[in-house]
């Protein structure tokens, strides 16, 4: 039984660099996740079996990442009622990200994946982790101390050009 609240999942090593983001927000608000390589193409039954049975192991939010003809988001969803989090990833191989872009947001009507911008993994982890914090007061809260610290950085960023005499 895995204790993992949010279950991250993409589709090669070579996306590892940017999906780790994910993994890092989550550790630092103190939300439980499992990392996983699994191919919706190379490795279609295994993706089934992960997705299929995410929820009795405790899983609340996917956050799926992939690049390329990026099918892993959109397969994952088609599975479940867990909500799903698409990360395109601009692969070796991508079409300056488009291809994973339109992949993972064109999704059919009736399964919807939550698309973050291009390599946007930190997103996706702060997006499960509002999710989380919808039903959990304490995450919730740590939330609402990452939105003052994001405000106070843009505040020192503008004292610092005010102080350079700008
Ligand atoms: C996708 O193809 C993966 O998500 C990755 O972004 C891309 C390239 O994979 P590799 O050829 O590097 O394994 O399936």
């Amino acid at each position: 039984m895995s204790s993992a609240q949010v279950g991250i999942i993409m589709g090669s090593q070579s996306d590892l660099n940017i999906m780790e983001e994910a993994a890092k927000f989550l550790k630092s608000v103190g939300i439980t996740y499992e990392i996983n390589i699994i191919s919706a193409h190379r490795a279609p039954d295994v993706l089934a079996d992960w997705v299929r049975s995410a929820r009795e192991r405790g899983m609340k939010v996917i956050i799926a990442g992939a690049g390329g003809a990026a099918h892993l988001p959109g397969v994952t969803a088609a599975f479940t009622t867990l909500p799903v989090i698409g990360v395109p990833v601009r692969s070796r191989i991508s079409i300056d990200g488009w291809d994973s872009i339109l992949s993972i947001l064109q999704m059919p009507s009736g399964v919807p994946v939550a698309t973050v911008a291009l390599d946007a993994a930190k997103n996706a982890g702060i997006l499960a982790a509002q999710i989380i914090g919808t039903a959990d007061e304490s995450i919730a809260e740590k939330l609402d101390d990452f939105k003052v610290e994001m405000r106070q950085k843009v505040l020192d960023s503008a004292k610092e050009l005010r102080d350079k005499g700008h």
